[in-house]
């Protein structure tokens, strides 16, 4: 009786609305007649919890037992997107919900609507983390997210005269019904301070005093599996002051400065950090980095293996996943804790810790590469770069024995970089930490090996792998697009959404003339359905007989929302020139969404001039209204789900070689959008699947670029010999599109003309050729859509239980799923 958990509330309609009504009324205190949307939204949510719950205390309880070998994923960020719809879906309870609702006059598509999305991460590495943890979820593996419950998630962008503007995301301030706080099981994580060395019983033993310390509470949130009676847990810490912290000062007699301490323990989980390409080396983003890490360790080292385990088989118990550098400096604190707090010899931990980690990287920019210094390590956490300093020791030791005194080759793969500064190499420890070392898509895992860690894969026979990255079928077919999932129901069963490869089966169905007349009329929805959404948010209109273009992500250089600007550019200026006449031209859409580093300039001044561009083409009388460029602010995981289901043509146009793998790709040919794309990241591997005759490559290959890089690029050489592209160029450089001010876009002309460090200009003549060919395809409708049909039947590789499966065989070496 104390381990079985109360079941949930009866499945029926009635049984629900009882207890939603309950969860109104005890829970927000309010009557149906008196409660807001948000009180609705809050109980429902709370209600769907309770089915849930029985499931999670009961797999919680199964893991406990089994002693199996499970994941510990460590992420900085998590992008979950809204939890409602998913919860839904993964009890079945839709239906029900709906028709209870009903009967009490409410919509469930408005109570959605109120959920504010967890932003909790930037893009795809948050985004990707989250799919995983749902896959894990789905397939019964057993898994642990840890990460950070940022009290303010992505910021939220607004267009203030078509520049971007932040505002806090305050993403908890209606209410948080999805998190189970858990303050008895709070971790204390010590920061600064020194080291010591002391005798414990003959033996020489080092400890860490540190100087101060924040309390790490655990917010545990439920992960359903889909249909399949598993719960797992994603726990996220947040920091708090200790009591200690402001109580002495407080006793001191200084309340204000015990305030004070108390916001600075507090800011170690306020904010995500809205970088995502060039780390600043912040000291409180390594704070962060380390309060989460050891809060995990911790947690699971003394809450969640039993008591009295053998530390000895920890690599039998558990891998700690390292998505990217962030959580790398989990390695020497679990070296600490074994050896310090455990008292284990070094070697002894040392093979062990070994075992216990896997590094996925998920970038190639030299500038993307995490660096600490020194001396800011060595302030914040002065064991740990003890620790640091004895694994490099011993590894150049190991190189040296292998490949002899070569000390340009030391130097090379020291984990300690001399300069400019000296730092602390954050890949290179993941590296020789990790068991496995993984990219995030074939082409991006070659290049690892070949270009950014070529030292370490000679020195490490066998462990670079790869794992092509995956996206939840569950969200981003079957929930974002209803009625598309309906249709591949119909036709081969409802096995696709936990076994995608089963898409496959739609094949013949390219041939079928009613399929593609259905395929066809569920696009035409999806258009109307996002329509919708972008009316109601921003007044924008997608008009019904436009193809969408959409290019949807992060905003950076090397992504080349440039290149997709001077495209339109290019269709504006045949139009306003008299070239071509505007009836003659494809009605095109262009969406775009894009969040740019607070700090990032040039991103900053991309987004000024796509909103510049946009305005000038939406408004001009001589276009008749067959281009329009729509930007909806604050692209998040909400927007993408309604945005991605109605798109006709994908855009994908990196330079070759800086993609690492991209995920939005792969969201898109699932709903049945034909990519224009390079061929980077994983896009290499969405053209070999679903075939060149449905995919439009354009530009350089990766080898190409690495020739034009080596010859000497010049830009100017492209614009002075093009003559289309000077148009482009002279006309943005000529204030067209700022009201006449040429100084406006000065620095993105200049840039492009004497930079262009992503080649831009140099792939630009292949993009609009092949953006023509776009053009003439998709006058053929008919065509069009058995290539739609085509890319979705071909993509189901790309579901996030195939990655898993590919990191259990590879990496984890967990128990095979069923
Ligand atoms: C690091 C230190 C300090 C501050 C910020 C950061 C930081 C934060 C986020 C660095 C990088 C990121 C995110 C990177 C990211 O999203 N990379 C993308 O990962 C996807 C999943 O593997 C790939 O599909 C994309 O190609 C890759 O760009």
């Amino acid at each position: 009786l104390a381990t079985a958990p109360v079941a949930g509330p009866p499945t029926s309609v009635d049984g629900f609305v009882k207890e939603f009504l309950r969860e109104l009324n005890f829970g927000q205190g309010v009557t149906l007649a008196q409660s807001t949307v948000n009180d609705q939204y809050l109980a429902l949510a709370r209600t769907v919890r309770h089915y849930l719950m029985a499931r999670w205390l009961e797999t919680s309880r199964r893991q406990f037992e089994q002693q199996t070998k499970g994941v510990a994923y460590l992420s900085a960020e998590y992008l979950l997107g809204r939890q409602l719809g998913n919860a839904l879906l993964a009890t079945d309870l839709t239906e029900v919900v709906e028709d209870g609702l009903r009967s009490l006059g409410i919509d469930l598509a408005t109570l959605r609507s109120q959920e504010v999305e967890p932003g909790l991460g930037n893009g795809g590495l948050g985004r990707l983390a989250a799919c995983f943890i749902d896959s894990l979820a789905t397939m019964g593996v057993p898994c642990i997210g840890y990460g950070i419950r940022y009290e303010y998630g992505i910021f939220r962008q607004t267009f203030v005269d078509d520049q971007q503007v932040e505002q806090p995301d305050g993403w908890l301030a209606l209410g948080a019904p999805w998190e189970f706080p858990h303050p008895e099981q709070a971790q204390l994580i010590g920061f600064g301070g020194h080291t010591e060395t002391y005798d414990d019983e003959g033996v020489t033993r080092t400890r860490w005093v540190p100087a101060w310390d924040v309390k790490a509470l655990p917010y545990n949130y439920m992960v359903p599996g889909y249909l399949n009676g598993r719960v797992n847990t994603l726990r996220l810490w947040r920091a708090v002051a200790t009591d200690a912290f402001d109580l002495k000062i407080f006793n001191a007699g200084d309340f204000e400065e015990a305030v004070r301490s108390q916001t600075f323990a507090e800011n170690i989980s306020k904010v995500l950090y809205p970088e995502d390409s060039t780390p600043q080396g912040k000291e409180l983003r390594l704070q962060q980095q380390y309060f989460f890490v050891a809060a995990s360790i911790k947690n699971f080292v003394y809450d969640v293996l039993p008591e009295g385990f053998d530390l000895h088989e920890l690599p039998e118990r558990i891998i700690f996943q390292l998505n990217d550098t962030h959580p790398v400096i989990g390695v020497p604190e679990l070296m600490r804790v074994l050896v310090d707090e455990k008292k284990m010899d070094w070697d002894e931990a040392w093979a062990i810790t070994k075992q216990c980690f896997a590094y996925t990287c998920h970038t190639l920019l030299p500038e993307a590469l995490e660096v600490w210094s020194v001396d800011l390590l060595g302030r914040l956490l002065p064991r740990h770069l003890e620790i640091i300093y004895r694994i490099n020791d011993e590894f150049l030791a190991e190189v040296r024995e292998k490949f002899g005194d070569d000390e340009l080759r030391i130097r090379r793969m020291s984990i300690i970089q001399e300069y400019p500064a000296r730092a602390v190499r954050m890949a290179y420890l993941a590296t020789v930490a990790g068991a496995k070392v993984n990219g995030v898509a074939e082409l991006h895992s070659q290049l690892l090996r070949e270009k950014v860690l070529p030292d370490f894969d000679e020195f490490y026979p066998g462990k670079f792998t790869n794992v092509t990255n995956g996206v939840t079928p569950r969200r981003f077919l079957r929930l974002a697009n209803p009625a598309l999932s309906e249709l591949i129901t119909e036709t081969i069963g409802v096995g696709w959404i936990t076994d995608l490869e089963r898409l496959r089966e739609l094949e013949p169905y390219a041939e079928d003339e009613e399929f593609r007349a259905r395929f066809a009329a569920i696009k035409a929805h999806n258009k109307r359905r996002a329509n919708a959404v972008l009316l109601e948010r921003d007044g924008f209109t997608v008009p019904d007989d436009h193809m969408v273009d959409v290019m949807v992500k992060r905003l950076h250089e090397y992504k080349r929302q440039l290149l997709k600007v001077l495209h339109i550019v290019t269709l504006y200026d045949r139009i306003v020139s008299g070239e071509v006449a505007a009836a003659d031209v494809t009605p095109r859409t262009f969406i775009f969404g894009a969040k740019a580093a607070a700090g990032y300039a040039m991103a900053k001044r991309i987004i000024h001039l796509i909103n510049a561009v946009g305005s000038t083409v939406n408004a001009d009388p001589r276009v008749e209204g067959r281009l329009k460029v729509l930007f909806p602010p604050n692209y998040n995981v909400t927007l993408a789900e309604k945005v991605i289901p109605a798109a006709d043509l994908s855009e994908q146009i990196s330079l070759a070689g800086k993609e690492a793998s991209g995920t939005g790709n792969m969201k898109f040919a699932l709903n049945g959008a034909l990519t224009i794309g390079t061929d980077d990241g994983a896009n290499v591997e969405i053209r070999e699947l679903v075939g060149d005759e449905n995919f439009f490559l354009f530009g350089m290959s990766e080898p190409e670029v690495q020739a034009l890089q080596d010859a000497g690029y010049r830009p100017s050489a492209f614009y002075e010999s093009d003559p289309t592209l000077r148009r482009a160029i002279d006309l943005i450089a000529s204030g067209a599109f700022s009201g006449g001010d040429r100084s406006t876009f000065e620095p993105v002309v200049s840039n492009l003309l004497h930079q262009d460090r992503f080649m831009v200009l140099a792939d630009f003549a292949s993009y609009i050729a092949e953006q023509d060919r776009v053009d003439v395809a998709y006058g053929d409708q008919e065509q069009w859509t058995r290539s739609a049909i085509l890319n979705v039947a071909r993509t189901g590789f790309f579901s996030s239980d195939r990655s898993m499966v590919d990191y259990i065989d590879r990496i984890w070496h967990t128990p095979p799923v069923r």
